[in-house]
């Protein structure tokens, strides 16, 4: 079943962007043209397919990734639609990480914008392959040439258009299609009328000549029998040109450009055309495994709805079915396969088998969470996982009634397991419940869930800058764990060396004990008490972070040592060596970008110089100025407010997290 017929016949794709250029109204577009959806839906009237939940529809962003599955011309895709706000950015991750290629929107007034360059980074990253659509071209301001520079000099990479547009703003209607020198006109911006094929326009002819000449000459670099024919100035035959940018496309020599306007329906037919002709089909992805041997799954993302938990998995190999019991390779234990569902947004097909290539929801799964492999052996190699980004503010949570205590606790276990970049912790002095998350929109967004899905109310403290605590120097410690009180399993001495690792390293643990001076089974044990101790550092009591941690020396006794002696042994070691090695808070920086109207750009720098910022640039957008700087995140409360008030409520702007970086003042402030 899993032939390479079947794979190429399959295209796993996700759209992605910045916030608003677009993604879900393409999506809703692809529905109604593949004929999934016989209405197109409207994120400005809250009734889109693909943004389906309430929080989705009354705040016209998309929150979670939705996957469905259409059909176009004979190949299935599976489509996942992802949040641009930086704060779901885990939502992009996870796709990418399983999906074999990726539609970029831009909008064409924007062009390159920063969660397009975030998302472009990740890509790479993963290693997706990509078609750029330059959506909104009827939008005032729109230019297709810039934003195509754009991708050039801001991504870096080799930007191909394989259309160029006909009239421009209100008057977009078409584009001329450079392989074939035909003219696709949409005369009306009713969906249901394909669009006209004409001669190119006159005026257009010299571009698209030239533009043509680009596409030639990139496809011939692909192909010796298409360059050798290209140079004897011969006639190329169109479906050699496609295979051979389909080729280049999937090395990620160029990346293949459209225009269109999604909300006016002109340009998404021709997109879908192209992610047939140009993405690859599962087993031609950059770096595909094998599709033949036993079964290997990876688990991306998970829901606990009404319908019970649904894990949505990527196959890699092999087949699952239904009522298979297959094991969970990340924890080795054994997992029952209930149901199996393709999705279509917030409707599902039971299906009674998955192969290689499917995205596909599974049921009855007990204890899987996102980034686990699953396989037909215990001990099968586990799957890359996925990196979950850092968290930069707390709130502090509680029910405001106590009877809501358990359901509270019920609430915000979900929502971390669904939502991994949403982390629990208890703030060491207060023994408050603080959840900490990527921005404020994030946490809103997950309190109101507690709400609306679990029925509790809670009360939110102010939003906090999530620290991080750090060493500075190395040290050195014995420490001998001893319980007066007696009793076997309560002697454990250990030597520990710490040591500060560059910003972004985490944790190293190394052991360099020799002789079996600490018995082999203790090991883990002290890895675990380090661990478990660095998650509230001696310091201020923030995650200690950017430090190795090496074991030296130490003893047991025969009798009267445990692991749970040498974990506690670990734990004090860690503190004083701690406090001895310098320690720092360290706080999130972030990288800020204001886009205002020149007449303010004095007034929004000078703003952000008092919030401590550090203006990195400063360029023309249009009529607009994009000011970029660099802010801790501590300065940055309250700005929207600020920014309104400055640009008489004309500038925008988004940040994400650049570094974390030594916070000299708030160290003394915390420590104090
Ligand atoms: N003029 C114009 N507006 C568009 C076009 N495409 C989308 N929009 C509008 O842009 C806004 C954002 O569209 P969405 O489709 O929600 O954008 P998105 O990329 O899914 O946004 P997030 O998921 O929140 O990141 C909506 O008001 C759309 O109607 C277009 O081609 N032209
Ligand atoms: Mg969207």
């Amino acid at each position: 079943m899993n032939s390479n017929n079947t794979l190429r016949n399959l295209r796993n794709i996700g759209v992605i962007a910045h916030v608003d250029a677009g993604k879900t109204t393409t999506t809703e577009r692809i529905l109604f043209y593949t004929g999934e959806n016989h209405r197109i839906g409207d994120v400005n009237d809250g009734n889109t397919a693909m943004d389906f939940d309430p929080q989705e529809r009354a705040r016209g962003i998309t929150i979670h990734s939705a996957a469905t599955t259409v059909h176009w011309h004979g190949t299935q895709i599976n489509l996942i639609d992802t949040p641009g706000h930086i704060d779901f950015n885990l939502e992009v991750r996870r796709s990418l990480r399983v999906l074999d290629g990726a539609v970029v929107v831009f909008d064409g007034v924007a062009g390159v914008e920063p969660q397009t360059e975030t998302n472009w980074r990740l890509a790479d990253e993963y290693r997706v392959p990509r078609l750029a659509f330059v959506n909104k071209l009827d939008r005032t301001g729109a230019d297709f040439h810039r934003v195509v520079a754009s991708l050039e000099d801001r991504l870096g990479v080799r930007a191909l258009p394989l259309q160029l547009p006909i009239g421009a703003e209100a008057e977009f209607r078409g584009v001329v299609d450079l392989l074939t020198m035909q003219a696709l006109v949409w005369d009306r911006d009713d969906a249901k009328a394909p669009p006209r094929v004409a001669a190119v326009p006159p005026e257009l002819l010299p571009a698209a000549q030239a533009a043509r000449a680009r596409l030639l000459e990139a496809a011939a670099e692909q192909d010796d029998a298409l360059l050798d024919a290209w140079l004897r100035g011969a006639e190329l035959p169109v479906d050699a040109l496609r295979a051979a940018l389909r080729r280049g496309t999937i090395a990620g020599a160029f990346v293949p450009v459209l225009a269109g306007s999604a909300f006016r329906n002109r340009g998404v037919e021709p997109l879908l055309d192209a992610v047939v002709a140009y993405l690859p089909a599962p087993g031609e992805a950059p770096g595909a495994a094998a599709a033949e041997g036993p079964l290997s799954a990876l688990a991306f993302k998970l829901t606990a709805d009404d319908h019970g938990a649904m894990v949505f998995v990527r196959v890699y190999s092999g087949t699952l079915k239904r009522g298979d019991t297959v094991f969970n390779a990340s924890t080795g234990k054994p997992e029952r396969v209930a149901r199996l569902y393709e999705i279509h947004a917030d409707r599902r097909v039971e299906r009674d088998a998955l192969v290689a290539g499917d995205i596909a929801g599974v049921v009855g799964l007990k204890d899987v969470l996102t980034g686990h492999t699953l396989a037909a052996t215990k001990d099968a190699p586990v799957l890359e996982s996925i990196a979950v980004p850092a968290a930069v503010i707390d709130v502090a949570i509680e029910p405001r009634q106590q009877a809501d205590a358990a359901a509270l606790a019920k609430g915000l276990g979900v929502l971390v397991r669904e939502d991994p970049s949403l982390r629990l912790r208890q703030d060491a002095d207060s023994g408050q419940t603080l959840l900490s998350g990527m921005g404020e929109l994030q946490l809103e967004v997950a309190v109101e869930k507690l709400r609306s899905r679990f029925g509790v109310d809670v009360a939110v403290g102010r939003p906090q800058v999530a620290y991080r605590e750090t060493i500075t120097a190395p040290a050195e410690v014995r420490h001998v764990h001893r319980k007066q009180s007696g009793g076997p399993g309560q002697f454990a001495e250990l030597t520990l060396r710490i040591a500060p690792l560059p910003r972004g390293e985490g944790f190293r643990f190394s052991n360099t004990v020799v002789g079996g001076a600490i018995p082999r089974e203790f090991i883990p044990a002290v890895e675990a008490g380090l661990r478990q101790a660095a998650q509230a550092g001696p310091f201020v009591g923030h995650p200690l972070v950017d430090f190795e941690a090496v074991l030296l020396d130490g003893s047991a006794h025969v009798r009267d040592s445990s692991a749970l002696a040498f974990e506690l042994a670990a734990a004090h070691a860690l503190r004083e060596a701690v406090l001895k090695a310098a320690p720092a808070v360290l706080e999130p920086v972030m990288a800020v970008e204001v886009v205002t109207p020149a007449e303010s750009v004095g007034d929004v720098i000078g703003d952000l110089l008092r919030r401590r910022g550090q203006v990195q640039g400063q360029d023309a957008r249009g009529n607009a100025v994009v000011v970029t700087a660099h802010v801790p995140l501590a300065r940055m409360f309250g700005y929207i407010g600020q920014l309104r008030a400055l640009s008489s409520g004309r500038a925008q702007f988004t940040m994400q997290l650049s570094h974390y970086a030594e916070a000299l003042a708030a160290s003394a402030a915390l420590a104090a």
